[in-house]
């Protein structure tokens, strides 16, 4: 799905800024129609932006349930004979919207955009009622999954089966966009290096356009055209050309236009990076040279905000994985904002873009501690239901990432049940989803430390071994002699058995800021740093390794937990982003800084 642009076919309408907002704590607005006329009981709310931590009110930072987004809408008069299209970049996890009366569209799964033509129902000039409920509530039916529990008070509460906070609400950006009637729906780019000659394959979808032709150009960064071609799909070869590459996000332009005879009906640019991604034996190659994952799992995780998209905070987060000397991250355990995955193109980021999908796992934390079921996959946790839900978010994902060079691996899931048969019955069909969404990508997903290299029954479908693993902290917690001693054997039986590359895809010590010791007490800053650096010590001698992601780069929030103090804390930044002195251990370790 393409991205909202302003060009010389299309226009763009931001919708962003302060919405009518009501809760639903009876959730009756369905039934009484409260799209039908302006919301009552009204309050503020900011597009985007978590609903939960802007108001200063408990009920409504815990409300499980319904919630009503309202707004007025101009449609510029200009419009006039175009195509009009809602958009909204994300909605978690799952709304209906109405434009005045009637009801335009409806999406599942709170991470990827979803649009509809509303050209019928909106009018040049007028204004109209953009009305939108959202929920938050997570089921055995969704992606990740949860319980909604009802007390005996009418209350409801949500119990989750991972280690965030569930935020909710209009997290990114909406959109209202004019484009021709006639118009490109879809470009998809892959791209290769022949002989030192670059590769750009690309196909064009475009709609309502019979008897149109397509034409194409690519620009390189300086806009002088390097190559071109006509027809709806077809390769273009760049002799000499700047390849995309950790650290150096260089982007051509490929220019798209739909043609009727001479006069372009629709044009849109794509940023096209050159580049390979292929894996040899135990290396993770890219435009065939070893890369080495320096990074971490993130979150889309600020103060007020919760996960709504911020510019500025996320330039300032690109900005400090520079300051760091990281070279790529993983979008732990979410797909994240289309600006994020631009940023990283444009730096040279490498991203592991992962779908929502965590907390397959009944017998971890939630199992246990919630005391709700056991049996990960059956008909009433896990099931096939879910199991489509599962595809169609990962088929979305593909569509939305697979033109972003910087996306080099699609992890379909973190840390699911993967030691039995039922987690390979269930993974199967979604691997060759993956792979037939994008055959030009390596899929793997993250196991947990209860599939070992013996008994994982899901790592023979990946291509990466890609393992969370906690030796020192939740294991043998606080002996990184037994913690290195651990992790070795580990690392030596997945190389041996699996024979793939494996990238240790989080590790890590809860630490609380300005908390110091001189022995080695958990908590402290001291323990981070050797935490880190015992588990350094063992990748570095074990040649099959070939990435390491820090659990996590900042604090962040999580839901009420006896081993969580305000949240999670394994950041290597507080949440407001000022480093530890582990930040600096690893500055120094990646950039060689003093
Ligand atoms: C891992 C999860 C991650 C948690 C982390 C932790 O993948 O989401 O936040 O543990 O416990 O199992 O800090």
């Amino acid at each position: 799905m393409l991205r909202p642009l302003d060009t010389a076919t299309r226009e763009t309408k931001r919708l962003d800024g302060i919405w009518d907002f009501a809760v639903d704590p009876g959730g009756v607005g369905r039934d009484e129609g409260w799209w039908r006329g302006p919301l009552r009981e009204v309050r503020r709310m900011p597009v985007p932006s978590s609903f939960n931590d802007v108001l200063v009110e408990p009920q409504l930072h815990d409300h499980v349930g319904d919630l009503w987004y309202q707004r007025e809408v101009f449609i510029p008069r200009g419009w006039a004979g175009q195509r009009a299209v809602l958009r909204f970049d994300a909605a978690t996890h799952r709304a209906t919207v109405w434009i005045g009366d009637t009801r335009v569209m409806e999406h599942e799964g709170g991470y990827t955009p979803f649009e509809a033509d509303v050209t019928a129902v909106v009018a040049p000039g007028e204004p109209c009622r953009l009305t939108v409920v959202v929920n938050n509530e997570l089921t055995w039916e969704s992606i990740p999954p949860g319980i909604v529990e009802v007390l005996a008070d009418g209350t409801r509460r949500q119990r989750q089966y991972h280690d965030f906070f569930n935020y909710a609400g209009l997290h990114r950006s909406v959109w209202l966009c004019a484009t021709p009637h006639a118009h490109i729906d879809d470009v998809t780019v892959t791209t290769d290096i022949d002989d030192g000659v670059g590769i750009v394959r690309y196909a064009v979808a475009a709609a309502d356009a019979t008897d149109l032709t397509v034409r194409v150009r690519l620009d390189d960064a300086e806009g002088t055209q390097v190559a071109a071609a006509e027809g709806a799909d077809g390769v273009l070869r760049v002799d000499d050309p700047e390849l995309w590459a950790p650290g150096r996000g260089y982007l051509y332009a490929l220019q798209v236009e739909l043609l009727e005879g001479d006069a372009v009906r629709d044009c849109y640019p794509l940023p096209v990076g050159i580049r390979t991604v292929r894996i040899e034996g135990t290396q993770f190659l890219i435009n065939d040279e070893p890369f080495y994952f320096r990074g971490f799992g993130k979150h889309e995780d600020l103060n007020v905000h919760g996960r709504g998209h911020d510019d500025a905070a996320m330039l300032h987060d690109f900005s400090l994985l520079g300051w760091i000397g990281a070279n790529s991250f993983r979008t732990s355990h979410y797909p994240y904002a289309e600006e994020v995955l631009e940023q990283a193109d444009r730096q040279g980021i490498v991203v592991i873009d992962e779908t929502a999908a965590v907390g397959l796992n009944l017998g971890v934390g939630g199992g246990m501690f919630l005391g709700g079921p056991r049996t990960t996959y059956s008909d009433e946790t896990i099931s096939t239901v879910t199991q489509q839900v599962h595809r169609r978010a990962i088929e979305e994902l593909i569509a939305r990432d697979k033109n972003h060079p910087s996306v080099v691996l699609w992890s379909l899931a973190n840390e699911p049940e993967s030691h039995t048969e039922a987690g390979r019955t269930y993974f199967e069909p979604l691997f060759a989803a993956a792979r037939a969404a994008d055959p030009s990508r390596p899929v793997g997903f993250v196991n947990m430390m209860f599939a070992l290299p013996e008994t994982c029954t899901v790592t023979g479908l990946a291509d990466v071994v890609m393992i969370n693993r906690y030796y020192g902290w939740y294991v043998e917690p606080g002996d990184l002699d037994a913690a290195g001693r651990g992790l070795e054997a580990e690392l030596q039986a997945w190389a041996t058995k699996h024979g793939k590359p494996i990238i240790v895809t989080e590790y890590g010590a809860d630490t609380m800021s300005g908390l110091h010791a001189v022995d080695s007490t958990p908590w402290s800053e001291e323990f981070q740093v050797a935490l880190l650096e015992a588990y350094h010590r063992v990748f570095d001698r074990t040649e099959a390794v070939v990435g390491e992601h820090v659990w996590n780069f900042a604090d962040f929030a999580t839901g009420p937990s006896f081993i969580r103090v305000d949240g999670n804390k394994k950041g290597v930044f507080t949440r407001d982003r000022r480093p530890k002195m582990a930040a600096h251990d690893l500055r120094r370790r990646w950039l060689g800084a003093t």
